[in-house]
Parts: structure tokens; C-alpha cells; sequence
């Protein structure tokens, strides 16, 4: 792996860099991708971020937001596919797994463009030419912080670059609760904050900006949705199809609704089941030690962090996913047993 960090050169002024981050973009995705532009556009390279799906609402206010491309829009599907081959570099954030891209991955596997990858999920791909890769960073933004701060250029963080990063520091986190909350993090916080990122504001526009409908769909979640499975120390949750219609669900809506099953007293991890068309998408969370990442690669086609992963059951419903996880929730009581104790 050739480290990213050493080869500052290698960026030309005026060069075309595309960023582009995973599906369904979360605080850190758009956070390190817009962070990543601001920082490109300072030093005078030409940089453009490439979604693989929609931008959620509570991030449109990040600088830069209204610029991004959305593969799932006709329009900007076809100036990406009309101009894939004219950048220097791709820059893949918060991801690295090809498939994490969707409908993207084609497009971007089949150029020859050098490529970068900055992340902190566990086992990356090996799809690029440069790496920034820490598994132990609690995000990627704060992997944008260390590449701007190595490059000696981390003056060039204001107030507007500093509040995309620090909204993936947050919500990566978990607020700074989760346990990869670092003395690190609090350190780039604190410096975030003397450069004149109103945290504050931050956190409202991300978590105070829920729709009534999101609010309701929540509380309907946790009064009909959420069942405690004592025998697994287990929160599970799920919604339907029905359900999503039904509170107007719309692209983000229900990020972070999973956390809320560790609330449960007792509690050692929390399962999300959400209905899609295609299949059924699964969100684990656990506390320390209990790992969910396996569990979500064995048996769910999926992966992610220690604590906190995502995972797939393809051309299922509801009915049927709850049996397939049902089916193999004996299999972990080894590892619950061993740290429901602790
Ligand atoms: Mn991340």
C-alpha cells in the first residue's frame, strides 16, 4: 500500500480530482467528501464530488452541498458517464469496498484513473494506488484532518471546512459516547472549535432537523417496532414497507433510529431491520466488547466496524428475514454469554 500522506507532489495545481464517497451518505461520508473539496479548491486543484445516491436535506447546508452530482438523477447520471475519464485522480472516502458505491462502481472501476482511498472500515479492498487507511480513526473526517495537518496546511481550515469535519467527527462518534471517542478526537475538536467551528450549530442542523413525520415514524418504532429478546440480550427492531409509506420515510430518515435499541436496560446489541424493494438491509450495533462485524459478514453479506455495521438479506421480505436472523441468533450465544457480565 503506498501511504497517501508521503506524496503530497503528486497534486498539480489545476488537476481534476473527483471525490466520491458510499451509498447512502452519512455525516462523515459527506462531511470528509465536502471537506476534502473545500480543502482541494484552497490549494487550487479542481475538485468535484460524485454521489452514488440523494444528499440528505440535513446536510445541504455543509458548503459546497449544492454542487454534488447524484448517480440516481437522469441529468447528473449522464454528465458523469459523458465525463468519468477526464479527472487526474479519484478520491473514494469513507468506503472501501467497491460495491459500497452502487451504481457508481462500474463507472469507476473501469478507468484507468489513479485512485485513493481514505477510510477507516475494516478490511479495505485492494481497488487503489494510495491509501489513508486507520482503522483506529473514529472517522474519516479526522483522517482529512491528519492528511491537511501532515501537508502542513491545516491553517487553511476555517470555520465553513471545519463544520463539515467536525459533522463527521459527531455523528461517527456517536456524539462522542460511542468507544472510539479517543482523547485524539477531543483534541481535533478542540482545535476545530478555536478555529471557529460553531459546534453548536452543527449539531442542530444534523440531529434538530427532523421532519414531524420523522419524529412520529420514530416514536411508532419504538411504541410497535422494538421488541427486547432477553435470552440474546438483544433490541430488535423493524420496519415495514407499510411503515415507511406511511410516515412519508424519506433518503436518511432512519439514521441513527437503531442506537435507541441500546438504550434497552440490559441490552448488549440492537438489530435494524428496514424493508426495501430489493430485499431487506440490517444495522447492527453493540457495545463493547460484542462484535457485530463478523455476525454481519457471515451471514448477512455484510461488514463494517467492531461496534457498529450494516448488512443485506437480497429479494426478502419482512417475514423471511426475521426467520433467517431468528435461525442463527443461537449460534452467538457464546460470545453474549461472555460479556453479558461485564
Ligand atoms: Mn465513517
Amino acid at each position: 500500500m503506498n501511504s497517501l500522506l508521503a506524496n503530497r507532489k503528486l497534486f498539480k495545481e489545476g488537476q481534476k480530482i473527483l471525490i466520491t464517497t458510499h451509498y447512502n451518505p452519512d455525516a462523515d461520508a459527506i462531511g470528509s467528501s465536502l471537506s476534502l473539496k473545500n480543502y482541494f479548491d484552497k490549494i487550487g486543484l479542481k475538485p468535484q464530488v460524485w454521489l452514488p445516491s440523494s444528499l440528505p436535506h440535513h446536510f445541504s447546508w455543509m458548503k459546497g452541498a449544492q454542487e454534488v452530482l447524484d448517480f440516481e438523477k437522469a441529468a447528473d447520471r449522464q454528465i458523469m458517464q459523458d465525463s468519468i475519464g477526464d479527472f487526474d485522480w479519484i478520491f473514494c472516502l469513507d468506503f472501501s469496498g467497491i460495491g459500497r458505491i452502487h451504481g457508481l462502481s462500474n463507472l469507476i472501476k473501469n478507468t484507468s484513473t489513479p485512485k485513493v482511498i481514505i477510510d477507516h472500515h475494516l478490511d479495505p479492498e485492494n481497488f487503489a494506488d494510495y491509501y489513508l487507511h486507520d482503522t483506529k480513526a473514529a472517522s474519516t473526517c479526522e483522517l482529512i484532518f491528519r492528511l491537511m495537518q501532515d501537508w502542513g496546511d491545516k491553517s487553511l481550515i476555517d470555520s465553513e471546512l471545519g463544520a463539515c469535519m467536525y459533522a463527521g467527527i459527531m455523528a461517527d462518534t456517536g456524539s462522542f459516547r460511542h468507544p472510539n471517542t479517543t482523547s485524539e478526537v477531543h483534541k481535533i475538536v478542540a482545535e476545530l472549535i478555536d478555529l471557529g467551528v460553531n459546534t453548536n450549530r452543527v449539531h442542530r442542523k444534523i440531529f434538530d432537523s427532523s421532519s414531524i413525520d420523522r419524529l412520529r415514524f420514530l416514536g411508532h418504532l419504538l411504541s410497535k417496532r422494538l421488541e427486547y429478546l432477553s435470552e440474546y440480550h438483544l433490541a430488535l427492531m423493524w420496519l415495514t414497507e407499510e411503515d415507511q409509506k406511511q410516515f412519508h420515510s424519506q433518503a436518511g430518515d432512519t439514521e441513527g433510529f437503531v442506537n435507541y435499541g441500546l438504550q434497552v436496560e440490559g441490552a448488549i446489541w440492537a438489530i435494524l431491520l428496514i424493508e426495501r424493494n430489493d430485499g431487506v438491509k440490517l444495522s447492527f450495533r453493540s457495545i463493547e466488547p460484542f462484535a457485530v462485524n463478523q455476525f454481519a459478514a457471515q451471514y448477512f453479506e455484510g461488514g463494517g466496524h467492531k461496534n457498529a455495521s450494516g448488512g443485506r438479506i437480497p429479494k426478502s421480505n419482512m417475514e423471511d428475514a426475521k426467520k433467517i436472523l431468528m435461525d442463527v441468533l443461537p449460534l452467538q450465544l457464546d460470545q453474549i454469554n461472555q460479556v453479558k457480565n461485564l
